[in-house]
């Protein structure tokens, strides 16, 4: 049997013989009016329990000692869960957790625009579309009535982070989608065009920003968050009315690594590829909504999201309603 399976298998049966044994204890209590003999039906199942709990604390520890080295000598979701095995929840050890953890795994992902579709861990499933989904932590939920929409947002100026594990897997190639509302002015690069100094550690743009690693961040895509389809300046997409000069400037750190979208008057979401005028070229532009990224090289790093705007969120704000990220 496989080891992931092999460890939830065991897991499920020994905390299904624990349950049993709880609602045996439960039941004993309240059937036995004996003092001593309720005493000691508790006491044998408490004992019960105990061995019982022990022995699935063995059976991890047993489970990791011996399988632990297979999964973590590579860390590589792709390598270590055969491609013919289904989507689904799968148990993990590596190297960062101290005891194994369930991550979805896809194996037939045919919107990323990579050159695979197996062996995918999913790192981030944020969809404000389904009413029983929150915002992450440290997020603030953004409400429209007419028509309808939650989605999460920052509280002031300046980039708010969250971060998604990936509990100490290596990967090298990324992918995605993010999906976000479009409030007031954003104004794409224009925090870049205003101070050439800016790093991608900083607000280097109106938008979203993803990244792993710190001091500084390693860029893997950003979002760019256009005023509108009309304009021709900075504060538009480079690609808007491609037959004009733009006179924005993209940062260099981000390469073409990025989509840039702007609402149109019906439609207020962004980097869905839908609604772009006939003025907005960048529908087209990297595939979107699926970004596909291959790293420089392996790394084990978490998964930053900066949202990020340089003026007030009266201003100008780019809440995120759907987040999908892919590692392999
Ligand atoms: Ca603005
Ligand atoms: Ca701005």
């Amino acid at each position: 049997m496989e080891v992931n399976a092999l460890i939830l298998t065991v897991f499920l049966d020994i905390t299904q013989r624990i349950r049993q044994e709880v609602v045996k204890n439960e039941s004993g209590k309240k059937r036995v009016e004996e003092p001593d003999e309720q005493y000691q039906l508790n006491n044998q199942s408490s004992q019960q329990i105990q061995t019982l709990q022990a022995q699935l604390s063995d059976s991890i520890l047993f489970l990791q000692n011996n399988f632990s080295e297979q999964l973590s000598s590579t860390n590589k979701i792709s390598k270590d869960i055969p491609q013919d095995r289904p989507s689904g929840e799968y148990w993990i050890t590596t190297d960062s957790t101290s005891s194994p953890v369930q991550v979805y795994c896809d194996m037939n992902r045919t919107s990323c625009s990579c050159n695979t579709t197996g062996g995918w861990m999913r790192v981030a499933n944020l969809d404000m579309t389904d009413p029983n989904q929150n915002c992450p932590e440290g997020l603030r939920l953004v409400t429209r009535e007419e028509p309808p929409l939650r989605t999460c947002g920052k509280h002031a100026l300046g980039c708010l982070s969250t971060t998604y594990s990936t509990y100490g897997v290596e990967y090298s190639t990324v992918c995605g989608r993010i999906i976000a509302y479009q409030s007031s002015t954003p104004d794409a690069f224009t925090p870049y065009f205003s101070n050439r100094f800016l790093s991608i550690d900083d607000v280097y743009v109106d938008g979203v920003s993803l990244t792993h690693g710190h001091s500084p961040h390693q860029h893997i895509w950003t979002f760019v968050n256009a005023v509108n389809e009309t304009q021709t300046d900075r504060r538009a997409c480079p690609c808007t009315r491609p037959n004009l000069n733009y006179i924005g400037v993209v940062p260099p750190f981000i390469g073409q690594d990025y989509f840039c979208e702007t609402r149109s008057q019906q439609h207020y979401l962004c980097w869905d590829g839908q609604g772009c005028g006939g003025t907005s070229t960048y529908c087209e532009f990297n595939n979107p909504p699926w970004f596909c990224k291959q790293l420089p090289q392996p790394t084990t790093d978490n998964i930053e999201l900066r949202l990020c705007g340089d003026e007030g969120i009266s201003n100008e704000d780019t809440p995120i309603e759907i987040v999908e990220i892919y590692v392999r």
